[in-house]
């Protein structure tokens, strides 16, 4: 409809500039061509008006699309399932989104899943903060080691202006951060013995995703080794590597990671949220109201998906014992060594996060244990 008036308009405009102005003595045929020009304007107006109420919805596509990194059956998954139905069921079936599990529309390189909403060739992501961090330094906070002592702490920063600061660094790139979910503190596996000191993981190989890790792994005398997601099972299996790192109620448990793995070690030494996020573009597109819904939908689902992810964190470490797991807890006095010996990476990590939302971080967790 808008291209039809646009049309019209530049096509009036072009014919009145081909004719040019109106000789001496040819007052008569200006006054009727005021008159159709008005009235050509009336229906241009006339014609916005009435499909005013329809505009929004004639730009919603027939399906957007939204990427994971993980299958739908994990509590992750879960989370991109629940916003896409909560979308679906608010918007009175206006919106409908698709959620391609296993970082499919980006043939299974993870980090690109980002570069893919920044640049509209995929309209949502519920992505971890990892995923996004080789693209926009600042998300490393998340993985900084050891930072956050509990999840009443992560709750505090998640909750305060920490967190809306990050929001800001995601407009800058194009994209409109709509909630955050969780995949949770992420505990390390290996196959070859027990970790309950930095000496246990020497010569190690561990599968790791990004540079902050790879600096963490290399600080604790472990090999890191850098691998997309989806080669994880395989390369466990066929002893590639030898460990790995992922949440247990999150990941461990749902994507069986026990059938190829002995030893589990629960140290916290990083938490892993995730960012419910839309390009910006596609976010404009949208209405008021269904952004509105929208937003609304994102929250609940992200309320719902965080639950979710720390519903049976005993009982997931009971079921992998069960399953022939060996679980090391360990304690504050074990966990001082490692903190110890990363402290240097969080320094050299916290310099590249940028040190106002470190404070941030920092600040909003004060006082909480
Ligand atoms: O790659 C991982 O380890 C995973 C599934 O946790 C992420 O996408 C960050």
């Amino acid at each position: 409809m808008v291209d039809a008036v646009d049309v019209t308009y530049r096509r009036s405009f072009r014919n009145s500039r081909r004719r040019g102005g109106d000789a001496p003595g040819n007052a008569g045929c200006t006054s009727m061509r005021k008159v159709i020009l008005v009235g050509a304007v009336m229906l241009t107006l006339l014609t916005l008006v009435t499909s005013g109420a329809a505009l929004g919805a004639a730009k919603l596509k027939a399906e957007y699309k939204l990427t994971t990194n993980v299958a739908n059956e994990t509590a992750w998954g879960r989370g991109a399932v629940k916003f896409a139905e909560l979308a679906k069921e608010y918007t009175g079936g206006a919106v409908n989104i698709k959620v391609y599990p296993n970082a499919v529309l980006v043939g299974g390189d993870q980090m690109r899943q980002a570069e893919m909403v920044q640049s509209g060739a995929i309209d949502f992501m519920l992505n971890s903060t990892i995923n996004i961090s080789p693209m926009i330094g600042e998300f490393n906070v998340f993985a900084l080691p050891f930072l956050f002592p509990s999840y009443e702490a992560v709750d505090a920063a998640v909750n305060s202006p920490a967190s809306e600061k990050l929001f800001k660094v995601l407009e800058k790139y194009n994209m409109v951060g709509l909630g955050w979910g969780e995949n949770g503190f992420r505990e390390l596996t290996n196959n070859v013995r027990p970790i309950t000191t930095p000496d246990d993981l020497k010569g190690l190989k561990i599968r790791v995703t990004v540079p902050i890790y790879v600096d963490i792994m290399r600080a604790l005398g472990a090999n890191p080794i850098a691998m997309n997601w989806g080669e994880v099972f395989t390369s466990l299996q066929q002893r590639v590597i030898d460990g790995q790192e992922n949440p247990v109620v999150g990941i461990i448990i749902p994507t069986k990671i026990y059938e190829v793995q002995k030893y589990l070690t629960n140290w916290h030494y990083s938490y892993d949220a995730l960012v419910l996020a839309v390009n910006k573009n596609v976010w404009e597109s949208f209405p008021a109201d269904i952004q509105q819904q929208l937003r609304r939908a994102a929250t609940d689902a992200m309320k719902w998906q965080v639950d979710i992810s720390r519903q049976g964190l005993k009982e997931g470490n009971d079921f992998l014992s069960s399953k022939g797991m060996v679980v090391t807890d360990l304690t504050p006095q074990q966990l001082a060594a490692f903190r110890e010996k990363t402290k240097s990476v969080y320094d050299k990590w916290a310099e590249k996060v940028g040190p106002d939302i470190v404070k941030a971080f920092e600040d909003a967790m004060a006082g909480v244990k």
